[in-house]
């Protein structure tokens, strides 16, 4: 059984993993015997996650690379290939998100979240399959999320991008299934990261955020999930184990999604 889950010799790109969500989605694949790539805007960032990764005794490839520009995210799925190998995993999960009154969001602004979190998906999907198809198959995972599923106050960007995240994820496993590629998505719960970092910030007073509150009320698990929870979903959705599951979305959210919220 436990062969089922054996990486060894994959090459596994994730997306913005120099931190958060996609350095501890990397760091299990790597413990399950996977090739570490990962990619980031910056070259500090890069350097950073390479470091991180160093400390944990993987020995990653990092590369700059923008995922909205699609010449770009050409260029460095051709020099992966060349570097390293075809990618077998990918990892869809660099994004953003802004927190703004949808009346008062400007059009640029949602098309910034739709650009990375929604568009970007399809770009690096779209530079892998083919080589996915050539080698007899291959493993998608889209980063969703709860707003793949629920609205909330000052996120109708993020949800409009994840929401279609989830249909695109859907979407590649219905086309590629036929080529033995699966596509499915890990909605994460609300994790402790950089990202959610502003909901949790305590009070002056040092009370918790009234939202870190609302959160823990809302979690049977009572808990914030963290970025290594994600590790085992996404090591069994990139592993022989996961080879009849197409198009699903995972949930990992410590129950969020199955709960009215704590009875007052
Ligand atoms: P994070 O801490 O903000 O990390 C996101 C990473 O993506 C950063 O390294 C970021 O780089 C990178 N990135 C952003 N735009 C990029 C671009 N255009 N090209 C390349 N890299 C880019 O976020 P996280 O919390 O780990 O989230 C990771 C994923 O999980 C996201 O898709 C997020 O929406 C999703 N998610 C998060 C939670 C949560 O509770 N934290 C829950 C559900 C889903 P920079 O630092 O340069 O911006
Ligand atoms: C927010 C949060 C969320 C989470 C996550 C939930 O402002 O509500 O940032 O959107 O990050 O995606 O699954």
């Amino acid at each position: 059984m436990k062969n089922q889950f054996d990486l060894t010799g994959k090459v596994a790109l994730v997306t913005g993993a120099s931190y958060g969500i996609g350095f501890a989605i990397a760091t299990a694949m790597a413990e399950a015997g996977a090739v570490i790539v990962f990619n980031d805007i910056k070259q500090e960032l890069v350097d950073k996650g390479l470091a991180a990764y160093a400390g944990k005794g993987i020995k990653a490839h990092g590369y700059v690379c923008d995922v909205t520009d699609e010449d770009a995210v050409n260029q460095l799925v051709a020099k992966i290939e060349a570097e390293v190998g075809v990618i077998d995993i990918l990892v869809n999960n660099a994004g953003i998100i802004k927190r703004i009154p949808m009346v008062e969001m400007s059009a640029r602004d949602f098309r910034q979240v739709i650009d990375v979190d929604l568009n970007a998906p399809f770009i690096v999907s779209k530079a892998v399959i083919p080589s996915m198809i050539k080698k007899g198959g291959g493993k998608i995972i889209n980063i969703c999320s709860m707003m793949s599923e629920l609205g909330r106050e000052t996120v109708s960007a993020y949800a409009a991008a994840k929401g279609g995240l989830k249909m695109l994820t859907k979407n590649i496993a219905s086309e590629y299934g036929q080529y033995n590629i699966q596509c499915n998505g890990i909605g994460p719960g609300y994790i402790a990261t950089p990202q959610t970092a502003p909901l949790r910030e305590p009070q002056p007073d040092g009370s918790k955020h009234p939202f870190d509150q609302f959160i823990l009320a809302k979690t049977p698990a009572n808990r914030w999930g963290e970025a290594s929870d994600l590790g085992g979903p996404a090591v069994f959705l990139a592993s022989a184990a996961s080879d009849f599951v197409n198009g699903h979305i995972l949930y990992v959210d410590g129950g969020i999604l199955a709960y009215i919220g704590k009875q007052p």
